[in-house]
């Protein structure tokens, strides 16, 4: 009898260990760069280790060999599922290819890599980055109309985000679309701030001791934004009035920023993937396909008053930053 009791606690302890981890999830993360990185990697990391799956997580320092090496082990290891968010667009047929003849579902998250079409994925989720740039520009052409400044000659200098990320690329491109629908703007400059504050304000410092009449800063990201906004008061200037300062992520800081009359407006790129993430993954599981469509979440507009359109129909209007500062967990 008690050897029964003995095999059968033994048993339980081996069917316990093995379903605390029925899944193994490989992550391979870009690095921390911003607020938006932070909560992104947060917000998925978390949502795993809640399901009791366990995470594999690696940070790529923004480096692209050490993605590729993160992806190769995970494919020694032998996960079940591979999370992949790529710092450049180009260079990764070879590895995603690898990736693919283990067999291991991938799914792509955030920056969507260039060979996406000859490469199978299991899900793809992220941000629609032309789209996020083009509002920014929407935004801006409706505000300065809305302060009688439609028909001024506009100087606009613009920080870009990583160089050849899939957020800077599809961001200029929205950008650079939109702008040429106003010919009273002119983009004087527009230089890398790879996504950091410090950057932003090293390079926000060049633009204004170089440029004279600065209307516009087109900031691709918060961080960058919020990182000028330093460099501008520095020079003894008032961000938000005389330099009018749109940047895109929506996270809290930024909101915190246009309360304070310091930004006016931030587009939004939603950050919090694990909604999509985990009924997709328990979805697969059970034998389900999503198919190839990328899926881009719902994502909105924030500014001081709120009420301004940002959309192609001109039907959706900004939202007034207080009023869901309090909401806002990033
Ligand atoms: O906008 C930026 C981050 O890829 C959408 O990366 C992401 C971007 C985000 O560093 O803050």
């Amino acid at each position: 009898m008690k050897k029964l009791i003995a095999l059968v606690l033994a048993l339980t302890l081996v069917l316990s260990a093995s379903s605390a981890f029925a899944l193994t999830i490989g992550f391979s993360q870009i690095g921390q760069e911003s607020d938006w990185r932070t909560a992104n990697t947060d917000n998925v990391c978390n949502a795993i280790e809640a399901e009791g799956w366990e995470l594999v997580y690696s940070d790529g320092q923004q480096k692209q060999e050490n993605q590729v090496q993160a992806l190769r082990n995970f494919i020694t290891q032998g996960v079940d599922y591979i999370l992949f968010t790529g710092v450049v667009s180009t260079g990764w047929d070879e590895v995603l290819k690898e990736v693919n003849e283990a067999e291991i579902p991938l799914i792509l998250l955030d920056r969507i890599p260039s060979c996406v079409d000859d490469i199978e994925y299991a899900a793809a989720f992220g941000g629609d980055f032309v789209e996020e740039g083009k509002r920014m520009v929407r935004w801006l052409a409706n505000y300065l109309e809305k302060e009688g400044r439609g028909e001024e000659e506009i100087n606009i200098v613009m920080l870009e985000g990583t160089t050849g990320a899939d957020a800077q690329v599809g961001r200029s491109e929205g950008i650079l679309a939109e702008l040429e629908n106003h010919p009273n703007m002119t983009l004087v400059e527009s230089q890398t701030g790879n996504f950091t504050r410090a950057e932003g304000q090293q390079v926000m410092e060049t633009f204004l001791n170089s440029i004279d009449d600065i209307d516009v800063l087109l900031a691709q990201n918060d961080d960058m934004a919020l990182g000028a906004i330093e460099a501008i008061k520095a020079a003894g200037l008032k961000p938000g009035e005389d330099i009018i300062i749109i940047g895109c992520d929506s996270v809290k800081a930024a909101f915190e920023a246009i309360v304070a009359g310091e930004m006016n407006c931030t587009v939004e790129c939603t950050p919090l993937y694990s909604d999509f993430l985990i009924p997709t993954i328990k979805g697969l599981e059970a034998g389900e396909t999503y198919g190839r469509d990328i899926i881009h979440p719902e994502e909105y507009c924030y500014d001081a008053e709120g009420g301004i359109p940002y959309t192609e129909d001109g039907e959706t209007l900004s939202i007034k930053a207080a009023d869901v500062i309090d909401e806002r967990l990033y």
